[in-house]
């Protein structure tokens, strides 16, 4: 039984005690069910319940991997949706998330069925509001007419005449779309990124090419509201590089002295925390810049995370942590990144959960999209009016997309999982990056978009790419009226 426990616990779910009975009492292999219960489980999941269980128990002998395996790719085939389970909520939600299930291998396939799984979750955000038709039906008997369709960009450039020109796919062909330099929608065009999916609409010639009159972008739902209503307070933080001669040791001191209640707290606030989520770089790891020996205190890797833990674990028991990896944590660099392993998370207390990036959690009642923010690098240098400054209008770009990563293979490598991850499939109520060391806050659509800076000061390679950090000042959401708060400990 605890082997089966802990076997969910690896793969980040909890497991309801009639579940664990019901596969513990199964008289087939019952490594083979645990898999496909795996395999079986959406985003939303983060208990296994008996329905899990109980369905992979009857058609367990019909299905086969190999079969599924060699079905081979039908391009227009809508992705499957599983029915979500309704149940009752833990504090902490663990959902889509990478962690154990990394399905890629990097072969050609692999990126295929990513792109693929890309383009139809995205389409089918767009089909809400756009009757589109599939490429390969833009013949001669289309020109001259008004048409729509969704596609993903493979290239996006300016020709010598000074128009703008995008190659667009689907699953049935390529097209060729152009936005005259005269065209009203001419500067709209500079925000188009290579590899997002979006709807156009325009004038077909009937021979490959479309004259575009208008951008659709997936976005989130017209919402001025806030999308939940929870309870309790929630530090949001990130980027704090434990082991890097930068980390603001006295800072982070008084930030917990402040929330264990030992420092001043006319505001009553610290009491009400109940949550603290850190959205990677605990620490500052080694080898990932040239030179970084240098910039270290700690020059041992294990080392680092037994300084962070001995941090973190000095913060009141009351709070539920919440830690997710960053581009300088002990996991792969590629993306999405799973959780800390165990070798590191063990010297913590049980209070903190590790997750991956991105991850979805709920806290207090409250959705929260988790993800570093790698992909912050290279949206400020491709979308004119981005920058390192403003790190929430980036991450505005992520929502408007609903993709927390729209250019693939620039700075950040995506590893090829069968399914798309980063797609935002439901609109969360917070999204929480960090990564470029600058505090931002903005309201979306009813999301609350947060960047939650740093404990580092700046570092001389920031001081030469003129990155200007605000480290020490830590968001806190009122998770009952979504309204946030700047504290500051420097
Ligand atoms: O990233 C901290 C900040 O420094 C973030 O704004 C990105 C920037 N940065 C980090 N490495 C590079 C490279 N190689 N080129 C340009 N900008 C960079 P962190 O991940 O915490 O080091
Ligand atoms: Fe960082
Ligand atoms: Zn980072």
């Amino acid at each position: 039984m605890l082997e089966i426990v802990q076997r969910f616990a690896q793969e980040g779910y909890q497991i309801d005690p009639q579940a664990l009975e019901l596969i513990s009492s199964y008289s087939g292999p019952k490594n083979e069910l645990i898999v496909r219960v795996l395999r079986g489980l959406d985003g939303s999941v983060a208990v296994i319940d008996p329905s899990h269980v109980s369905n992979h128990i009857s058609v367990l002998p019909e299905r086969s991997t190999l079969s599924e395996k060699s079905k081979g790719p039908n391009k227009l085939e809508r992705p499957e949706h599983q029915e979500r389970v309704a149940k009752e909520k833990p504090q902490v939600d663990l959902n889509c998330d990478v962690t154990g299930r990394s399905t890629c291998v990097g072969e050609y396939e692999d990126f295929v069925r990513y792109f693929r799984d890309r383009y139809s979750k995205i389409r089918e955000i767009l089909s809400r509001r756009l009757t589109a038709r599939p490429i390969e039906s833009l013949g001669k008997s289309t020109a001259g007419r008004e048409v729509s369709i969704i596609g993903m960009v493979m290239d996006v450039r300016t020709t010598n005449k000074g128009h703008r020109v995008l190659e667009l796919e689907d699953p049935t062909g390529m097209i060729i779309a152009v936005i005259g330099k005269d065209s009203e929608i001419f500067d709209q065009s500079y925000q188009v990124v290579p590899d997002e999916v979006l709807g156009v609409t325009g004038v077909s010639d009937g021979g490959g090419r479309i004259f575009i009159r208008s951008f659709l972008w997936p976005d989130m739902p017209s919402q001025s509201r806030p999308l939940g209503e929870g309870h309790g307070y929630a530090l949001l933080t990130s980027d704090i590089h434990v082991g890097s001669r930068y980390f603001m040791e006295e800072a982070w001191e008084r930030f917990i002295s402040w929330v264990n209640g030992d420092a001043e707290d006319p505001s009553g606030l610290a009491s009400q925390v109940e949550y603290l989520v850190v959205a990677g770089d605990l620490v500052d790891g080694i080898g990932v810049y040239p030179g970084q020996d240098a910039d270290l205190t700690i020059p041992d890797i294990y080392e680092q995370y037994k300084k962070a833990a001995e941090y973190i674990n000095s913060i009141r028991k009351d709070i539920s942590i919440i830690i997710s990896p960053g581009n300088h944590d002990m996991v792969r660099q590629a993306e999405p990144q799973p959780a800390l392993p165990e070798e590191v998370t063990r010297d913590f207390n049980a209070n903190c959960t590790f997750v991956g990036s991105p991850a979805w959690v709920t806290l207090g009642g409250i959705q929260v999209l988790v993800y570093h923010g790698r992909s912050i690098d290279d949206l400020v240098l491709r979308i004119p009016g981005l920058s390192y400054g403003e790190p929430e209008k980036a991450m505005l770009e992520m929502l408007r997309r609903r993709h927390l990563c729209p250019i693939y293979g620039n700075r950040v490598s995506i590893a090829p999982e069968h399914e798309d991850h980063y797609v935002i499939q439901k609109p969360p109520s917070i999204l929480h990056c960090g990564h470029v060391h600058t505090v931002g806050i903005a309201k979306y659509k009813g999301v609350v978009a947060i960047n939650s800076g740093t404990w580092q000061s700046q570092t001389d390679f920031q001081k030469k790419m003129n990155i200007q950090p605000t480290p020490a000042v830590v968001p806190l959401v009122d998770l009952a009226s979504m309204k946030v708060r700047k504290l500051v400990f420097a």
